[in-house]
């Protein structure tokens, strides 16, 4: 396992806990001795993905605008974009690459995963971490569901903006049961192995 450079791809709702399953899923592969490279919000979303307001005061208000991206539909598609190109090359570069985004259209998911086929390789792997909605909400860690619901936040996925569960992933993890991420890392690992991952 872990000798073949993929994209393994999370898709789900804010809080439906797809990058703690990655970073559980990261670990099993390291202990394998595979090499690794997770992309989440936290490192996206602050560079190579900032929003407008990170890059005004270094780059100005026009460029800011140009290149800075938030959640309305073609910030989103962009974003996805941008993350499918690195990811493609990491996976070219014999990485196991997990990438854990909201992703919530099904066109910018399908053109991620066409670029892969494209390029001759079946190593696109997309994951449905699909928790219910009313779980993701229970749990709103940073209480963006709250303020969603408040109308604070615009073009929230699941409130104010639409998620679009794939109808064909590879893995469709039914999540928020009470099964841990752990357990749920390891559903994955199985069927990596089985695949020949
Ligand atoms: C959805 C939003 C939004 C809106 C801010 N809609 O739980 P989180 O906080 O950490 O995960 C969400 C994250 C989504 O970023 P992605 O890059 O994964 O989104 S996408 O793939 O759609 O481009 C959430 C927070 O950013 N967040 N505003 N309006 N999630």
């Amino acid at each position: 396992l872990g000798q073949k450079g993929c994209l393994i791809w999370f898709t789900g709702l804010s809080g439906c806990g797809k990058s703690t399953i990655a970073n559980a899923l990261d670990q099993l592969l390291v202990k394998q001795g595979a090499n690794t490279f997770l992309l989440d919000g936290d490192n996206i979303r602050h560079g190579l993905c900032a929003p407008p307001n990170r890059l005004s005061e270094e780059h100005g208000e026009s460029f800011a605008k140009r290149f800075g991206l938030g959640f309305g539909p073609e910030d989103r598609e962009e974003n996805i974009r941008r993350i499918g190109a690195i990811g493609q090359l990491f996976a070219a570069a014999g990485l196991v690459t997990l990438a854990a985004f909201v992703s919530p259209y099904r066109i910018d998911r399908d053109r991620v995963r066409k670029a892969l086929e494209e390029n001759g390789t079946n190593d696109f792997i997309e994951i449905f971490v699909d928790t219910p909605l009313e779980i993701c909400e229970q749990r709103d860690p940073k209480g963006l569901y709250k303020q969603a619901r408040a109308g604070k936040i615009p073009n929230f996925t699941g409130i104010s903006d639409p998620y679009e569960a794939p109808e064909n992933p590879e893995i469709h993890l039914k999540a928020g049961d009470g099964r841990t991420p752990q357990e749920l890392a390891t559903e994955i690992y199985d069927y990596l192995t089985n695949r020949g991952q």
